[in-house]
């Protein structure tokens, strides 16, 4: 997601960036090539000529054009511009500790409203609540059992009727009940989607928002339906009041305009972006960081947040003090693979280290299919091999190679590599950057 824009907003950038001098018609043919970025990422058009008009008053004001670095200006304009256009300031969903909460999904058809109900409910989870969700979808079959489904997988209850019949005001009036008696204290509703926003649809979901008083009504917008999102959240929002966005698929390879113009055009925060079928891939909404994202600057705040939540720091003490030993090998070396892994796609978690967005394409450690490769060599050694990768010769190699699909010269490689690589992570840890920074410590230095 937001590649293309990425690439084709530093072109942009990188003009206006050559030129020393810049004179109005200069940032005229800048601002032109943003505003074709934009569209070219779905950005609805009005939203794309109010943004470039803002942009435009800022940049051609006296000071900047002065300046001795007027593309460099013209860029954090255009930064501040994205945030603001993305919302400003994060806004964190009314769900507070102490009382009973009440989340309400909405959304088309296959937007990602189940799927966000059960990593909702392990966010919360994880802060401490005990959330409840509830099966409102009685019209797709088998829609009560996904619910089900990946409630157990996040291990969190669900409440459902199966009973044929039962209409879905009811079932939320009785889970409410029990909610209260079972001491629930967040209740999570997962509605029915339809393909189309149409008045019966409407009418239940405004029906159910009544009934009770909600914290939240969530629209989930899936982020590949590009224009379409941004007007389906202008219905929703007309006819029954959204309080915020959960914007999915934001892993996908659409073209971002609709998490970028659905916050203008509704005046609707964007609360959660969900970025990949996993459940875990749920993350608040930062327009700041996003926009680091999308402007290829990075986002080092969500990838620390993401290492400290993977990460053990008694593992990686024993792993320091390994690197250091010199002791580090192929069975360490896999466990890391999947410690990274855990933390999310890795094209994804590249992209959050600044600079490198650009470079992920190039660089083949981020191609899935490459950490396949290299994860089939490892296996195929034995145990004693991964232990001591010194052992292998060249019968063994070769043996590797087999067992792997692989050339005995590919085998090879990976051993180099592997060896320089050991040998610069024990400098490193050796001045002390290797190891993990205490659990907290850096996040809390760069949050100050
Ligand atoms: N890649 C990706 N897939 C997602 C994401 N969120 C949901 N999905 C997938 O999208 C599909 C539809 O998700 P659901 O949660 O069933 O959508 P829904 O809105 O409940 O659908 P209905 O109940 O049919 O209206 C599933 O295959 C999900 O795995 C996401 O952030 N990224
Ligand atoms: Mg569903």
């Amino acid at each position: 997601m937001f590649d293309r824009l990425t690439e084709t907003l530093n072109k942009a950038f990188k003009r206006l960036k050559g030129h020393g001098v810049l004179n109005e018609k200069a940032v005229d043919e800048g601002l032109r090539e943003i505003r074709r970025a934009l569209l070219d990422a779905d950005v609805n058009f009005k939203v794309a000529r109010a943004f470039i008009d803002r942009i435009r008053v800022k940049a051609v004001g006296e000071d900047v054009l002065k300046s001795l670095t007027p593309g460099q200006q013209i860029v954090k304009i255009v930064r501040d511009e994205l945030i603001e256009l993305l919302g400003g300031t994060a806004v964190e969903a009314k769900i507070e500790k102490g009382r009973q909460n009440r989340i309400l999904l909405v959304g088309l058809q296959g937007s990602g409203k189940t799927t966000a109900a059960a990593k909702l409910g392990l966010h919360y989870k994880k802060s401490g609540f005990r959330p409840l969700l509830v099966a409102l979808d009685v019209y797709r079959p088998a829609a009560i059992k996904q619910l089900q489904v990946v409630g157990g997988q996040v291990g969190i209850d669900v409440f459902a009727i199966t009973e044929e019949g039962t209409k879905p005001l009811d079932i939320l009036r009785q889970a409410e009940t029990h909610a209260k008696d079972k001491g629930y204290s967040l209740v999570i509703c997962d509605t029915a989607g339809r393909t189309t926003v149409d008045e019966e649809m409407m009418d239940e979901v405004v029906g159910l928002k009544n009934a009770l008083e909600f914290d939240e009504v969530l629209l989930v917008i899936d982020a590949m339906t590009g224009q379409d999102a941004v007007s389906t959240a202008e219905k929703f929002n007309e006819a029954i009041g959204i309080t915020g966005c959960v914007i999915t698929k934001l892993d996908g390879d659409a073209r971002g305009g609709a998490a970028l113009s659905v916050r203008e055009v509704t005046g609707v925060p964007i609360v959660f972006a969900s970025i990949g079928e996993g459940l875990k891939a749920l993350e608040l909404f930062h327009p700041e960081r996003m926009a680091g994202r999308i402007l290829g600057m990075g986002d080092v705040l969500t990838l620390i947040e993401k290492a400290e939540e993977e990460f053990d720091e008694r593992e990686a003490e024993k792993l320091r003090q390994k690197i250091v030993g010199n002791e580090f090998n192929f069975e360490d070396f896999l466990t890391q693979i999947k410690q990274v892994q855990k933390m999310g796609p890795l094209d994804q978690i590249v992209k959050m280290i600044p600079g490198m967005g650009g470079m992920a394409k190039q660089l083949e450690m981020v191609d899935p299919k490459e950490f396949n490769r290299v994860e089939g060599m490892i296996l195929s050694m034995t145990r004693e091999e991964r232990q001591h990768p010194g052992i292998i010769n060249n019968s063994r190699r070769k043996r590797i190679a087999r067992g792997s699909g692989m050339k005995h010269q590919d085998v090879g490689r990976l051993l180099n590599q592997f060896k320089e690589a050991k040998k610069m992570m024990r400098q490193l840890a050796k001045m002390g950057m290797g190891g993990m920074v205490p659990k907290g410590a850096i996040g809390r230095m760069m949050k100050k």
